[in-house]
């Protein structure tokens, strides 16, 4: 015989189905949760033209991220996916709360590329990162998801000599060659920058101070100036 001591629900004796039923509700939940793309419900933004390190690796490798030939002909995004693929379903969130203004002070070099987050720390390696063609004259476009606004873009871009297949970028290596005002929330947010005296391969690395909150964002990307 069942104890007829009340339960925490009110003295009612449970029923197996219902106990049964919770256990699915239950079951399911912690399956959705550990789901891959639970998290890129997440809405922010990155560069995407020319596209940031873990965007690029997304767009060219998102949909057939298993392939194999990835080792060969991409093998940064391949690396990266091996390090986390995070890195690339969450290509939006790359950011930081609070830092309240100091981003120099607040990512040491090397560092820079991943916005100071060791989870992504594979965007910071060198190598033979695919690079987006520019001209010296070109537009730089964010996509923000979440429509944040902008207090500031700063742009920066490597020192001609610097190598990005070999060199991680430093505060050191960086010239700024923009700082934008201010950018209403919108989707899409767009600047020309000139990189006039370079040629070559170059890293465009890029600070974007949000305007819903002390939110700054940081990215590189790899550029080929002909
Ligand atoms: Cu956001």
């Amino acid at each position: 015989m069942r104890s007829h001591k009340p339960d925490q629900s009110g003295g009612r004796s449970r029923s197996p189905v219902r106990q049964s039923i919770r256990a699915v509700v239950l079951l399911f939940a912690m399956v959705v949760g550990t789901l891959p793309w639970a998290g890129a419900a997440q809405a922010h933004g990155t560069i995407i033209n020319p596209a940031s390190r873990a965007y690029q690796c997304w767009k060219t490798w998102g949909n057939q991220h298993m392939n194999p030939a990835m080792q060969q002909q991409d093998p940064m995004c391949w690396r990266a996916f091996q390090a986390n693929p995070d890195t690339m379903w969450n290509w939006m969130s790359q950011l930081r709360d609070g830092l309240g203004g100091q981003y120099q002070a607040r990512t040491p070099d090397g560092q820079l590329c991943s916005n100071g987050l060791s989870r992504n720390d594979s965007v910071n390696q060198p190598g033979a990162w695919k690079a987006t063609n520019v001209s010296s004259n070109f537009t730089v476009q964010l996509y923000d998801q979440a429509s944040h606004g902008a207090d500031f873009f700063r742009v920066y871009i490597t020192k001609q000599g610097f190598n990005p297949s070999t060199q991680k970028v430093g505060w050191g290596n960086l010239d700024l060659i923009a700082t934008t005002g201010r950018y209403a929330p919108a989707q899409n947010i767009s600047f020309n920058v000139s990189a006039s005296g370079r040629s070559g391969s170059h890293v465009l690395f890029v600070i974007w101070q949000a305007s819903h909150l002390d939110q700054a964002y940081m990215w590189c990307s790899d550029i080929n100036i002909t």
